[in-house]
Parts: C-alpha cells; structure tokens; sequence
C-alpha cells in the first residue's frame, strides 16, 4: 500500500532514538560536569595538602638552620639548644647533629653513634622512614640540611602528616611521596608504587621541598558522585527524554499521514495522465480518451487509482490533483488539436467535492484554453456513487460549464440511483453504462434485457450512451446494433501513458 510506506518498526526505532537522544546527550553531559567537579576537587585537595606540608617543614628546616652552625662542637655543649629548638618549634619531633657523616648528638639520647647515608636522603633532604628504633613502625620524615663536615637533622613524627592526609583528604584519596617510599593516609609508610588512582588523579610536586602529593579517585566515583549530585537532573533527563519521544512520534504520525504523502507526490508531479481510447459505435474509430490517474509512485511503481482517490477525496488534495491532470493532459493533446476533424472527446473524471466552488469553471476555461478552439469535447465524469446535492451554487456551477460547453457525463451508472430529476437538473449529456452490464451480454435473459432498458432509457432521454468495459466483439457488436454511440474497454485499448496514446492516434 502507497500510503503506509513508512513501517511501525521503523518508526518506533525513530521514537525509540528521539527519546534516547537527549537521555544520552545530557547523561554525558553530567558526566563531565561530574569529571571536571571531581577534578576541580583533586587539584584543591593536592594544592591544600602541599600548603600545610610545605608549613611543617618550614619549621624544622628553621631549626636545622639554626643547629647547623653548632654541629662540630661537643654534645655536652649543644645539647640544651638541641632540646630548645624541640620545645620552641611546633611539629618538630627531635633534632640531631652529624659531623662527617655521623650522628653524634640527639636531642633525645644525648651523646649517640649512628653512621648517616645521605642517599636514604630524597635530593639530599628529606627521608621518609617506617619508625627508628625508638618508635618503630611510626612513620617519620628526617630533614636533613649539609655544609661541609657539618649536619643538621631534624624529624617530624608521621602522626602529623598522615592527619593532614585524613583531614584534607577525606573524600579523597591523599598520598604523601618522598622519593621511593610514600605515606598513606592510616599512616603507613609503604615502598615502591603507589595504588592507581583513575579518577580525576593530580599529582604535584612541592616547589621548596623534596616531595609531592597524589589526589585521585578509585574507579566508579564519577558514577558515584553522579548519583548523589543529580538525582533531580535525572528525573528531568528522563522527562526530556519522554518529551522529545511524544513530540518525534507526533511529528512522525502527521508526516506520514496520507495527506501529507499525497502532498509530496503531488509536489514531485508523481500523478500522471492514462489515456484510454473511447472509439465510434459504428466506424470504431478513436474519437476520443478517457483520463485516467495513476500514481507513479518511486516505490510502489504505478498504483491504481482506487487505492488513493478515497484518501485524496477526504484531504481535499483532489483538487489540485485533477488540476494537475487536466494541466499535462492539455500539454499533452494541445497541440496535436489543430489536426482534429472531428471534436475529440476528453473525459475527466470528477468528484463531489470539486463540484464545490466555481474555481472547477476556470480550471475547465484554463483547459479549454489550450486546445483549438472546437477541436475538443470537454466530457466531465462525475460518479453516480457519489451524486452531487441540487443546491444554488452546484446548480450555477453547472449552468455556467453548459455555457463554456462542457458536457456531463454520469459516470458507472446503473450503479448508483439517480432519478431522471437528477439527470434533467444537471443536464447531463452522456450516460456512461457500468462495465458490470456490458459483462451480462450473452449471459441470461433477463440481464440482458436489464442492459436494453438502460439503453432505451438513455435514447428516450436524448443522452449519449458510452458503453464501458468492452472486451469481446460479441459485446461490441451488440451494443453498435443496439445504437450505443461510444465504446471503451480493453477490446479498443487499455489505459495507456500520454506518450503512447499520441504515437497510437497519430498513426491510426
Ligand atoms: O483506471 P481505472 O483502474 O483505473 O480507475 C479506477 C477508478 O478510479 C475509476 O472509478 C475511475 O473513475 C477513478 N479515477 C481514475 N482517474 C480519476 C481521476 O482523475 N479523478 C477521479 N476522481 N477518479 C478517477
Ligand atoms: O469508473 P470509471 O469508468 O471511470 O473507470 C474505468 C475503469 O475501468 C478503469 O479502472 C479502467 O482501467 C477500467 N477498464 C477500462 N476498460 C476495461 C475493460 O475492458 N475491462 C475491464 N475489466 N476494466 C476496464
Ligand atoms: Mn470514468
């Protein structure tokens, strides 16, 4: 069917899409939004961090500096300031004194022995150790500040930095790293790689000191602050989403339409004239055509008229659609006018509704037009199916195509029930008998004798008699015998494209 191109699946696939359309778009556009907070929370988390470690250790490079000038004397004669800087300096766990390379004064033991590597030392300041053996298994961060033979090394308990880990972190993770070792935030000191961090991860490195902080995210947390941040964005994605599916199911329902797909065949000129010969009763030769609609759809291929009219009829596109018609129908024959010797016939076939406005006079005055002037006939069919009411302006309509000369024909009639008011009314021309009595020739009796009374009815009414559907010569012969005027029907020709029509008329 013509009309109903557009598949259901197809066309739920479309619902389906729009409506996932703006789901999708916006869902993506959360998750960057929740990329970039999450990012924007890192970067602020390391920045933070570095601030308060670089805070720190500002005190006990404060104090190493000032130890330093007294490394080389006795322990005896420093140990009191060793003691002082621990006591004045916030943070600052203990302080030492190295000369060459050896730790011989402690705040804590005093006078000491313990041989100092200065490659544990990060850059050559900062040593990240899992407790001494004072406090073992507690973290501890060694600076350590060199000139010559001269050393100074001052800690500070890993207590300190782990809480700032906890603190700043929170809902980040937060690391601590100084050269291979790095400091997690339960305030464990662990060795070699630190764990991934796919998320949002930001790593930087302090500008003073020897060591930088990682902040990131484990895998899922995007899907997880998502969830807790836009619970009521969801709802309107998803009352987008439905939106947009109505509106494109909607849209979809009216392009689809019948109207709307006759619209655009009308538009692309895909309805094309049929001509199909209606010949003399008696010399049976070709005095005029029957226009027929065909609709050469670029899918369906030609598609008849019957499957279409009836929607073209309830849109009101009929109009333009025989207007179109008669215009390549007048294109068509117009020319070849000239050589006609007799008036040709030129049936149109009508409907009810284009019987409505007087514009059907202009359009036949158009048509008429093109031709010479009486070389044609103009023979409008209306159906008797579908008889038009007797109302003031029908009746003027009528009236003023009479005197344009165009003539009326009924069309499939016997078919229909118009009373002979009807016919005196209209003052219809030609009565146009139904194929289905042209088929009862040589059947029984009485439908033969149902086909003589129309004929002799027609004749007491001074109308013309076209006779359709002609097919056998037997049928063709008794209806010349019985003083039918005009025949049609596949025995003279069937309905064929303009082109073929003129060549066929022409080299008859
Ligand atoms: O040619 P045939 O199959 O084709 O025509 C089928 C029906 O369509 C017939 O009843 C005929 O009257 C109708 N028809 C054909 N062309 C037109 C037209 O241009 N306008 C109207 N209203 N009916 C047409
Ligand atoms: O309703 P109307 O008379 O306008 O339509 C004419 C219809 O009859 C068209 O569909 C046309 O194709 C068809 N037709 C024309 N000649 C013959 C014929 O000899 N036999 C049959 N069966 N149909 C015909
Ligand atoms: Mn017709």
């Amino acid at each position: 069917m013509p009309l109903t191109i557009k598949t259901r699946r197809s066309r739920l696939l479309v619902t389906v899409l729009s409506g996932l359309l703006p789901i999708g778009l916006g869902f993506a556009i959360l998750c960057l939004q929740a990329q970039r907070a999450l990012e924007q929370s890192t970067r602020v988390t390391a920045e933070e961090a570095i601030r308060q470690f670089d805070l720190m250790l500002d005190n006990t490079a404060h104090a190493a500096r000032e130890l330093l000038p007294l490394a080389g004397q006795s322990c005896e004669a420093v140990k009191l300031a060793l003691r002082e800087q621990v006591t004045r300096r916030p943070f600052v766990r203990s302080t030492n004194l190295v000369w060459e390379d050896n730790l011989y004064c402690s705040s804590l033991f005093g006078e000491h022995q313990e041989k100092v590597n200065a490659d544990d030392y990060n850059q050559g300041t900062l040593w990240l150790m899992n407790g001494n053996p004072v406090t073992p298994d507690t973290a501890l961060l060694v600076y350590r500040l060199n000139q010559g033979k001269q050393g100074a090394l001052t800690t500070l308990d890993g207590y300190h930095l782990a809480n700032v880990l906890r603190l700043i972190g929170r809902n980040t993770v937060l690391l601590l790293r100084v050269g291979p070792h790095w400091l997690s935030a339960d305030g464990k000191v662990h060795q070699g790689d630190s764990p991934a961090l796919p998320v949002a991860e930001n790593q930087r490195a302090s500008q003073r000191y020897g060591y930088w902080v990682t902040a990131g995210f484990p895998e899922g947390e995007t899907w997880r602050y998502m969830r807790s941040h836009y619970p009521s964005l969801f709802s309107l994605l998803i009352f987008f989403g439905a939106v947009s599916a109505l509106i494109a199911q909607s849209v979809q329902k009216r392009t689809s339409s019948p109207s709307h797909e006759l619209q655009r065949a009308l538009d692309a000129e895909e309805f094309v004239p049929y001509f199909q010969p209606v010949v003399h009763g008696i010399s049976k030769q070709w005095s005029g055509a029957e226009v027929l609609m065909r609709w050469n759809h670029p899918k369906e291929g030609l598609v008849r008229p019957d499957l279409f009219i009836p929607f073209a009829e309830h849109s009101g596109l009929i109009v333009p659609m025989t207007r179109s018609l008669m215009q390549q129908t007048a294109q068509l024959l117009g020319p070849l006018s000239p050589a006609f010797k007799e008036p040709f016939h030129i049936g149109i076939n009508i409907t009810a509704s284009h019987c409505q406005s007087l514009a059907l006079v202009e359009d036949c005055r158009t048509f008429l037009g093109a031709f010479a002037p009486g070389s044609i006939h103009l023979v409008l069919e209306l159906t008797e199916r579908q008889l038009i009411e007797p109302t003031a302006m029908t009746l003027q309509l009528f009236e003023q195509l009479h005197q344009l000369g165009v003539m009326i024909a009924l069309d499939d009639f016997g078919t229909g029930h118009s009373s002979l008011v009807y016919l005196r009314q209209f003052n219809v021309d030609f009565l146009k008998i139904d194929q289905s009595f042209v088929a009862m020739i040589g059947a029984d009796a009485l439908s033969r004798h149902i086909l003589d009374s129309v004929i002799e009815l027609s004749a007491k009414l001074d109308l013309g008699i076209v006779a359709e559907g002609v097919e056998t010569t037997e049928q063709s012969e008794y209806l010349s015998a019985h003083g039918v005027n005009f025949l049609q029907g596949y025995l003279f020709g069937r309905p064929m494209p303009g082109a073929d029509f003129i060549y066929a008329l022409t080299h008859h």
